[in-house]
């Protein structure tokens, strides 16, 4: 069985971050295992919230990993709640990379051209070492704003506006580079991609739902990189991400109980699982 670390913080409510990857990852029937930066009552949308940081567990924990000689076949960070852990990531990739395992970075830190409650820019700018080491990065269109050191792009802009924002961000020195949330119509919402050595794009589009919702981001990459690790090509992976992510959407909103802070991909999870196996990709 293929195994996956996802390094990133456990928010006790809010069905994000680690309570997203953990089901999603292991309904792609790849074990799971997890490195928590930070330990959140909740995710910081609420108004009340605690924040442990976890900081000092991550070099034990590393260290501990090497000697039982543990191995990756995929390491993907999201939400780290410190810039030092940044760094620690960097040591951690360095350590755990190989020829062939996946490094994707989630960049989580903005949306809607803010930065989340704890970030500042300083802590972009150091977001930058990290992206450079990654196989596959997938910023929103904010995140990669605040990575360029740019002012935030707005939701109008062109087709060439994107890939001048892919191109530039491909520069930073990852192997792929994906935009989440793109949308150039009312009516139609996904991904482009780069791909740095072939010098090509790839887009997907999916239906537009006129909601907003927290996680959607961590249940979009959670999906990506579990198709991934199993063998699924890159644009395949975004595909099934993004369908996935529209369905967990759809489901929200046909709830008439669903919460505001997170979206119910939980009855979806049987969709994912499906075109995860449809194919009969290695395990
Ligand atoms: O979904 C991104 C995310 C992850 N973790 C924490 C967050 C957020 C977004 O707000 O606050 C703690």
């Amino acid at each position: 069985m293929k195994r996956i670390i996802t390094v990133q913080d456990i928010s006790c409510v809010g069905k994000c971050s680690l309570t997203a990857a953990l089901p999603i990852i292991s309904a792609c029937g790849i074990e799971t295992c997890v490195l928590p930066t930070a330990m959140l009552s909740a995710h910081t949308a609420f108004r009340h919230f605690t924040f442990h940081d976890l900081t000092d567990q991550i070099q034990p924990a590393a260290a501990c990993f090497r000697q039982e000689q543990i191995t990756f076949d995929a390491i993907y960070t999201g939400y780290l709640g410190t810039a030092k852990q940044i760094d620690l990531m960097n040591d951690f990739f360095r350590t755990f990379q190989t020829e062939d395992n996946l490094i994707f970075v989630d960049p989580v830190m903005a949306d809607n051209g803010r930065l989340y409650t704890g970030f500042d820019r300083a802590y972009a700018e150091k977001y930058v070492s990290l992206c450079g080491q990654a196989d596959v990065i997938v910023p929103n269109i904010t995140e990669a704003c605040f990575l360029l050191d740019r002012p935030y792009i707005g939701t109008r802009y062109t087709q060439a506006q994107i890939e001048e924002l892919l191109v530039s961000l491909s520069a930073l020195g990852a192997k792929h580079t994906v935009l989440t949330g793109v949308s150039f119509c009312n009516d139609e919402l996904g991904v482009m991609a780069y791909d740095a050595e072939k010098e090509s794009f790839f887009s997907y589009f999916t239906e537009r739902i006129p909601a907003n919702f927290h996680g959607t981001g961590d249940v979009f990459s959670s999906a990506a990189v579990g198709a991934l690790v199993r063998g699924k090509t890159l644009p395949d992976a975004l595909k099934l991400a993004a369908d996935f992510t529209v369905r967990a959407i759809k489901a929200t909103v046909n709830n008439p109980a669903h919460n505001w802070y997170g979206v119910d991909f939980e009855t979806e999870l049987p969709f994912l699982i499906g075109r995860i196996n449809e194919d009969g990709n290695e395990r």
